[in-house]
């Protein structure tokens, strides 16, 4: 007899600037081949599948990480991009502030195609070697004012910002967990909503 497990997919679309390090990020976290000499050549689309542990009873989920070409000047994220994704990824370089303005554009075009859909959206700064010790100028790290600039964003817009670095593996697990738990919610008992309300109420009838 075939025993089909029937799982959704979930489709995570990983977005922002031209060289934020969104490709490195994503061959890290899904190969973790990359290096700081690892040549990479501009992205045109990538597609990305992988088996996720969310840590529930030792299931994998399966989803598959979309990887677009970067932005770049005023050019707004291509609209059939915004339908399919379950999942956004918008990623910057502290360094470089129009990278995070880019964000704000990218996310009010979510919001506006999302309609009454809840569609996850989170924010990785790619915080690269040099910037971390870039810091024995005396006053203050300009890359320290572009990440409070984006957690006040961020808090604002309700999104959750995490720094990583794609060149570091481990930093990338937790965002990605955390949103794969979100995508893919614990299953309850019985997946037939009428058959919930009908044991509650014989337990109330007993
Ligand atoms: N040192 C360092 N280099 C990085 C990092 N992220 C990306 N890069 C490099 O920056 C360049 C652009 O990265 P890429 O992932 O292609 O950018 P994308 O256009 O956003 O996909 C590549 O040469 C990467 O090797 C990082 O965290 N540290
Ligand atoms: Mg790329």
């Amino acid at each position: 007899m075939l025993t089909a497990k029937i799982g959704k997919v979930v489709k995570i679309l990983v977005c922002g600037m031209k060289g934020v390090g969104k490709t490195a990020l994503i061959e890290q976290l899904v190969y973790g081949n990359i290096n700081a000499e690892t040549e990479l050549h501009a992205t045109i689309e990538d597609i990305y599948s992988s088996s996720v542990d969310t840590g529930r009873g030792g299931c994998r989920e399966t989803i598959r990480i979309y990887d677009i070409a970067g932005l770049q000047g005023e050019q707004a994220l291509p609209r059939h991009y915004l339908n399919f994704p379950d999942a956004f990824v918008m990623v910057y370089d502290p360094i470089d502030p129009r990278s995070l303005d880019m964000l704000a554009d990218i996310k009010m075009d979510i919001d506006k195609h999302k309609e009454k859909k809840e569609v996850p959206v989170i924010v990785l700064a790619n915080v690269h070697a040099r910037c971390k010790f870039n810091s024995n100028t005396p006053g203050l790290n300009p890359v320290e004012i572009i990440l409070d600039r984006a957690n006040i964003w961020c808090q604002r817009e309700r999104i959750k910002h995490y720094t990583v670095n794609a060149m570091e593996r481990p930093s990338l697990y937790e965002p990605f967990l955390v949103l794969c738990a979100r995508l893919h919610p614990p299953q309850t008992k019985s997946t037939f909503p009428q058959l919930r309300v009908m044991q509650s109420r014989q337990k109330s009838e007993a």
